[in-house]
């Protein structure tokens, strides 16, 4: 695998995907394409180097310009899309539009030219689990964590587009022989993740002097990994993944919301209880937990970032140190928030 395209490789998880390949892969050349929507950042890919990074300013959903990149590359692994669930609920449109439309114009680019393509999702597919509170035994029994064979069930605009694409590439497999593999991820932390999400949301808050926001009672439960150990699942995936195959992406790191806010508030040296709570989200999930044994035994993945608090303290030094980063859209995203009340 010579030249690979990246879709989204400028927001969040894609550019970490990006600087994984580049860092350990010195072989392979990277073509992002991405449509620098609010989540994307030029930023996020500065300092790789020129020869072998190239980033296509477009969108996924425009179909010429797919053709055009897909039939010049060995593989698509597919990051790109509108990825939050409260912007989701608000306006589902744009997640209709590229999490569909534009998944179904890049895996017919790989289907017309016998393109490797990888599947990059999430665990919101499978909907929610109960708490574990709520469980015979604690939650130790049958069912107590998302498998591949876990029956899709999604709750939101944004995990039901997702849930759709998903469809759409196991279709294209079993009807046309797409050469596609599908990843399930739970959430991710880390640098350069955008501040309309739960952690950086918070860290900057405190940085600014605002309050912290708790959506509810903050039981929910979010089975949280390093986007490091997300980046080094899908290479193996995309390596060595069996076609067909689902995989799901899981470092075991459940924690409630409110247990994830008082541990920001104790490393940047604040009171456990300095935060309100807001107005719950609709629909919201109770608990996601991912079991990986598949991809633990089968391609035989380990995550390696999987101590949460040191993990949460060195992305509360990223946030610190990269105001310049993060401090244009804060007033914007918190003001978005305010009009929900939250
Ligand atoms: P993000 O919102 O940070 O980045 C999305 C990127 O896609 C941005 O760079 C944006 O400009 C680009 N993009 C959006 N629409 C586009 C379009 N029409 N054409 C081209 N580019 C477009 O998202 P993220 O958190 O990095 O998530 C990346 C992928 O990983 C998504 O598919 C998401 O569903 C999945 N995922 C995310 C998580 C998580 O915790 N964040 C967990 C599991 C799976
Ligand atoms: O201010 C907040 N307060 C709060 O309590 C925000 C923004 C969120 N929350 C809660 C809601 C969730 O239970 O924190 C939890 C995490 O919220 P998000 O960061 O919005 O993530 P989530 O909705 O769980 O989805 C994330 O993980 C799965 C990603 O955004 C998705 O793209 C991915 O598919």
């Amino acid at each position: 695998m010579k030249n690979i395209i990246v879709t989204g490789g400028a927001g969040f998880i894609g550019s970490n995907f990006v600087h994984y390949v580049v860092n350990n892969h010195p072989e392979v050349h990277v073509t992002v394409l991405d449509k620098l929507t609010y989540a994307g950042n030029r930023e996020n890919l500065a300092g790789l180097p020129a020869d072998r990074v190239k980033l296509v300013v477009g969108d996924i959903a425009d179909a010429d310009l797919v053709d055009r990149l897909v039939q010049k590359t060995d593989a698509v692994v597919h990051y790109a899309a509108e990825s939050h669930n409260d912007n989701s609920l608000k306006d589902p449109f744009p997640f209709i539009q590229t999490n569909i439309i534009g998944t179904y114009t890049l895996i017919e680019a790989c289907r017309k030219h016998n393109v490797r393509y990888h599947h990059v999702s999430t665990d919101e597919v499978y909907g929610d689990l109960p708490l574990r509170e709520d469980l015979p035994g604690h939650g130790e029994g049958e069912g107590e964590k998302f498998t591949a064979e876990t029956p899709y069930n999604p709750s939101s605009p944004y995990s039901s587009s997702k849930a759709g694409s998903d469809l759409l590439v196991k279709a294209w497999v079993r009807s046309f022989g797409l050469q596609a593999t599908i990843s399930n991820c739970s959430n991710n932390y880390g640098p350069y993740q955008h501040i309309e999400k739960f952690i950086p949301r918070q860290i900057t808050n405190i940085l600014k002097g605002i309050r912290p926001k708790l959506y509810g009672d903050g039981k929910n439960v979010r089975d949280w990994i390093h986007t490091n150990d997300h980046s080094s699942a899908v290479w193996l995936i995309l390596t060595k993944g069996k076609i067909g195959e689902t995989y799901l992406i899981g470092a075991d790191g459940e924690e409630d919301n409110k247990t994830v806010m008082e541990i920001i508030l104790e490393e940047m040296g604040q009171s456990k209880d300095a935060y309100d709570h807001v107005k719950d989200r609709a629909g919201h999930d109770l608990r996601y937990a991912i079991d990986s044994t598949k991809l633990r035994e089968e391609l035989g993945w380990t995550p390696e970032f999987t101590n949460f608090r040191a993990g949460m303290k060195d992305t509360i030094d990223w946030y610190t140190e990269h105001e310049d980063w993060w401090s244009a859209e804060k007033e914007a995203v918190e003001s978005n928030y305010a009009k929900n009340g939250q």
